[in-house]
Formats: C-alpha cells, sequence, structure tokens
C-alpha cells in the first residue's frame, strides 16, 4: 500500500481505537497528580510504563525509530519529543507537555496535554489555554466533505490572532494498527484546500504553538526538539475519528 494511501477504518476498527484512546487519556489523568516542583521527568516515564504495562498495554515510543523512553516529556522551549531524564526537575512555573501513545489489542491511542507545574506566569498561562483552543478549533473544522487545509487554517487563524505562532515541522497523522500513516494534518493552511475528509479517517491533530518564532531547531541528541529564539511553545493532541456526520475525539478524558 502506498505511503499517501488514506486508510478508513470499519467501525469494529473504530471500536478498538476508541478504547486505546480512552487508555490513553486515562494515563494522562493518572500521571497528572504527579506533576509537581521536584519530581523528575523520568518519575513520570517511570510510571507511565509500569501503569500501561498493568493495562495490558505497551508504550509505542519506545524504541519507536529507537526512541528511548515510553512517553515524551516536553518542558518550555521543547516542543516535541522531550526524553525523560532523572536529572531534569521540574520547577515551580514550568509548562510540560506529556505526549503518551499506548497499544492496546494492536490499535494506538495517541494524546498529549500542556500542564502546568505549580504556577505559570501570566504568558505562559495564556499561551497554553491558545493552544488547547486552537486543538478545539481544529477539532470543530472536521466533518465528512470537508477539507484538511480547513483544519490548518482554523488553527491558524485563532493561534496568529493571538499573537502566536504555529510550528510547521511537526504535523498530525493518520493513525490505526500503524503508530504514523497517512495524511498528514498540517496545522496550518488554507480552508478549502488539501485531501477530502471522508468518514472512517482517524488521524491526530496535534498543534505545537509558540510564544515567539514558530521556528524549531533540533538539539544534538537527534530527538528534541526546541524553539529556535528559547522562546516557550506548547501543544495538545487529540486522536479523531470523522463520522457520518461530524467527528468524534478517541482520546476523550471520561
Ligand atoms: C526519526 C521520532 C522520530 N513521534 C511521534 C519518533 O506522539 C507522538 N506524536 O504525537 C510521537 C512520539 C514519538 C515519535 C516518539 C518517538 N517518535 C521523534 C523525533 C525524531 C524522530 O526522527
Ligand atoms: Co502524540
Amino acid at each position: 500500500m502506498g505511503s499517501d494511501t488514506i486508510t478508513l477504518l470499519s467501525s469494529r476498527e473504530i471500536e478498538k481505537m476508541r478504547q486505546a484512546g480512552s487508555l490513553a487519556a486515562a494515563l494522562l489523568d493518572h500521571l497528572e497528580p504527579m506533576i509537581k516542583p521536584g519530581v523528575s521527568t523520568l518519575e513520570l516515564d517511570n510510571e507511565a510504563e509500569r501503569w500501561t504495562q498493568a493495562h495490558g498495554a505497551t508504550s509505542a515510543p519506545l524504541g519507536y525509530h529507537g526512541f528511548p523512553k515510553s512517553i515524551c516529556t516536553s518542558v518550555n522551549e521543547v516542543v516535541c519529543h522531550g526524553i525523560p531524564n532523572g536529572k531534569q526537575i521540574l520547577k515551580d512555573g514550568d509548562i510540560m507537555n506529556i505526549d503518551v501513545t499506548p497499544i492496546l489489542d494492536g490499535y494506538h491511542g495517541d494524546t498529549s496535554r500542556t500542564f502546568f507545574v505549580g504556577t505559570p506566569s501570566a504568558r505562559a498561562k495564556k499561551l497554553v489555554e491558545v493552544t488547547e483552543e486552537c486543538l478545539m478549533k481544529g477539532i470543530a473544522a472536521v466533518k465528512p466533505g470537508g477539507r484538511i487545509g480547513d483544519i490548518g487554517a482554523a488553527i491558524q487563524e485563532y493561534a496568529e490572532a493571538n499573537g502566536f505562532s504555529v510550528v510547521r515541522d511537526f504535523v498530525g497523522h493518520g493513525i490505526n494498527r500503524v503508530f504514523h500513516t497517512a495524511p498528514q494534518i498540517p496545522h496550518y493552511g488554507k480552508q478549502g484546500k488539501g485531501k477530502r475528509l471522508r468518514s472512517g479517517m482517524v488521524f491526530t491533530i496535534e498543534p505545537m504553538i509558540n510564544e515567539g518564532t514558530w521556528e524549531a531547531q533540533m538539539l544534538d541528541d537527534g530527538w528534541t526538539a526546541i524553539t529556535k529564539d528559547g522562546k516557550l511553545s506548547a501543544q495538545f493532541e487529540h486522536t479523531l475519528a470523522v463520522t457520518g456526520d461530524g467527528v468524534e475525539i478517541l482520546t476523550r478524558s471520561d
């Protein structure tokens, strides 16, 4: 199958994605009370791996393209794919995205949220609130017969109207039994452009929104992307299914 072929999932497969997605959301709910000043990102990773195994699942990131840990922990200027580390101790005022992808019965549930460590600055609070709203505006643009460009246009308009920028280098993606597949979902773009959305498509929307420039750069570790200007970045992510008349969020928390 060509890499740009978009798989349409059956209702049985979407039910499997719903179960994996619920588990992913429950994992973030489980980790949230641990997020306090003094905790290391490695402690969060260890607990995520323990909890995932205890629920009969495995962690998709672990070993994916050689990634060394079970979750991504992206703190402050880290845009995405931050690697949990025992020497990285969270401090009051940090923001941190935790991105989890358990595999349950062969299906992936991919979701992330940006959390406050202690009390955020007003600027960090605004960035995180706008980023979550960007995700919800992108989701609201999903309907059968619509276009992929409708999603990015809705996100970009809201982010830029609030004085923030949209990361270009990382996009949402199709997801099912495969972690990353077609289609790509840019978080910027033009309404009415791109491939048509169809019932049964399942993909992530995961906008990374920056305080300053949209440009990112890779650290020497080969995994971690940071903002080029060292300013803050935030991200939220859901896995979604296009339905007969709109969209279902598969990674919603109960
Ligand atoms: C080859 C990776 C590869 N990619 C995506 C691979 O949750 C995710 N997206 O929503 C996600 C998580 C991981 C991931 C963990 C590892 N990878 C990352 C960075 C560079 C790279 O180069
Ligand atoms: Co993710």
